[in-house]
């Protein structure tokens, strides 16, 4: 064993040297969803989160993923997430870890290996454990994807390349793999035959519904998420007639540029390349398709925005609904960040009367806060989301189908909550089946969007980016909502918020871009740009920010 690990430490250290040497001499850190950088500083990375992935899947015993992505990041950035055996991002006590593998000197990566070994108590180092392996439409990302496969290969792993899958493809992969297919076929045909079969199932014969149309323009940024809904399509046969615009993918340079979900939600702006009539429901995913948001544009051309909040309180709702009507005493949460407005949050306690709970920014925190209830809903208002269920929860509602004791009403409300679940890629947020979800929902309540709309009125609210030095100096406590450092800006903010009726700002630092981000609400469009940008001013004054200051709008 001893001999064995010595001469995979020497391949893992060759590898090193000759083909993926450290060339970066500032540390990288695994933010919000992992690594993510220029993709030309990443090549090492890669490597070493390939041998990472083989140590976490030995430690596991079970299959492991990464993802080559660096999602709503423009085109010359890349990254990486690692997904655990259940499809969660990876646990966050070995991001510390992945960390420490990343920033090591390329003769010291054993030492760190071993510490991780020691560490985790890993003494199954002859298995040859499964690493599953996606990337995006990045032109980086297959020399990248190389990287990973020989950091697999080097520590003894099996590389499973799946090529280019969206990232939420490739955590239902992970987790088919790990369920032995309970979940699902780990291959992209029975994604899709799951999610459009279930689709079908619930919409019937009558594709129609009252206001509801069975037609979506889809803006698939130029990226995975366009080339995949291309046969998604196929598997739905009409019953959704998905739109697509926006879908040229490899090279084109135009990856999230003007478009996508993270442009549509941070400018509040109708992207580039859409039919602008009146009323049109259009949605938006990002570069690795695991967020979406809808939007149309009114008669006056006036842009409507529903976002990850939106879409949170629709499922919610309707879940609640059906929940009820099949009598089956199941507790339902919501999940959200700071970032979601206080009116959703206002409308989800006071008329859904659903229980809520915020945490901070990261689909890790969400999910992992959403597994308390029997069904938990989470989403951050930039569209990032889905559903879990308990397994007791999906028991439950399937031992109630074999009894004969339910009246009709109950029966068919179970029937479709089950058959729901399967439209749903309980894995991770996923734009393709998220969309299928709403539509669903819409589709069931006769809803056009203005429908769906006309639920509650978001306060106005704004995004805003300040480049600093150096972003570490912000920290903050309370689910992102206060910040403790720099000495003195809490106490600001608090002191500006306080001018602007239904005011509420708060600064964190980017996991995923090199800035601070501020977000603001307030009762009229005016105050809320005007807090916005006071704040931002603050934390360019007292958090070391460089370039031109934030203006304040008279
Ligand atoms: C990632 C995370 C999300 C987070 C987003 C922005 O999304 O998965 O949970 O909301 O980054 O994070 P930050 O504000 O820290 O930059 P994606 O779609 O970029 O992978």
């Amino acid at each position: 064993m001893a001999n064995n690990n010595k001469l995979r430490y020497r391949t893992v250290y060759a590898f090193a040297r000759e083909m993926y040497p450290k060339t970066v001499k500032s540390d990288i850190s695994y933010g919000t969803a992992g690594f993510r950088t220029r993709a030309t500083d990443l090549s090492y990375v890669m490597y070493r989160m390939g041998l990472l992935a083989v140590l976490r899947a030995r430690y596991k015993n079970a299959a492991i993923g990464v993802m080559i992505t660096a999602s709503h990041n423009p085109e010359p950035d890349n990254g990486v997430k690692l997904v655990d055996p259940m499809g969660e991002m990876l646990e966050q006590s070995w991001e510390k870890w992945a960390t420490k593998l990343a920033n090591v000197t390329d003769d010291k990566l054993e030492n760190v290996m071993n510490d991780i070994i020691n560490e985790y108590k890993i003494e199954n180092m002859n298995d040859r454990p499964e690493v599953l392996i996606g990337k995006d439409t990045r032109p980086s990302s297959p020399s990248l994807a190389k990287a990973v496969v020989d950091g697999v290969l080097a520590l003894g792993g099996k590389p499973i390349d799946y090529g280019i899958v969206t990232t939420p493809q490739l955590h239902y992969f992970v987790v088919c793999k790990n369920t032995h297919r309970a979940y699902g076929q780990p291959t992209e045909e029975g994604y899709y035959k799951k999610l459009t079969g279930a689709f079908k199932k619930v919409r019937g014969q009558n594709f129609n519904n009252g206001n509801y149309t069975n037609r979506v323009l889809y803006d698939g940024a130029n990226g995975v998420g366009a080339k995949k809904v291309k046969y998604l399509r196929e598997g739905l046969e009409g019953s959704l007639l998905v739109d697509m615009y926006n879908d040229e993918i490899i090279g084109s340079g135009k990856l999230n540029y003007l478009c996508g979900a993270d442009f549509v939600k941070s400018q509040q702006k109708f992207p580039t390349g859409l039919p602008q009539d009146p009323n049109l429901r259009c949605c938006s995913v990002d570069g690795d398709a695991d967020r979406i948001v809808y939007y149309y544009l009114d008669e006056d051309k006036k842009f409507h925005l529903l976002d990850g909040d939106r879409i949170a309180t629709l499922i919610a709702g309707y879940l609640k609904e059906v929940l009820e009507k099949t009598s089956i005493d199941l507790n339902l949460g919501l999940v959200q960040t700071a970032y979601a407005n206080g009116a959703s949050t206002d409308y989800i306690t006071n008329e859904l009367k659903v229980p809520v709970a915020c945490v901070s920014t990261g689909v890790k925190h969400l999910h992992h806060k959403a597994l308390e209830y029997d069904i938990g809903v989470y989403f951050e208002a930039n569209g990032h989301g889905t559903v879990v269920f308990k397994d007791s929860a999906k028991k439950r509602l399937k031992d109630a189908l074999q009894t004969n004791n339910l009246s009709d009403e109950q029966k068919e409300a179970t029937d479709k909550l089950l058959n729901i679940i399967d439209i749903i890629n309980e894995a991770v947020g996923d734009a393709i089946s998220d969309m299928l979800l709403v539509e669903t929902i819409l589709h069931s309540r006769g809803w056009s969007i203005k429908e769906w709309e006309s639920a509650y009125a978001d306060l106005p609210n704004k995004l805003l980016k300040v480049t600093v030095e150096n972003r570490a100096v912000i920290t903050t406590t309370d689910a992102e909502r206060k910040c403790l450092t720099p000495d003195g800006l809490q106490r600001e903010i608090d002191s500006i918020v306080s001018k602007y009726p239904k005011g509420r700002s708060f600064v964190r630092p980017s996991g995923t871009e090199d800035v601070v981000r501020v977000y603001a609400e307030a009762s009229t469009k005016q105050d809320c740009d005007r807090l916005a940008a006071e704040v931002a001013r603050k934390v360019f004054e007292l958090a070391g920010g460089t370039g031109t200051p934030p203006e304040i709008p008279q």
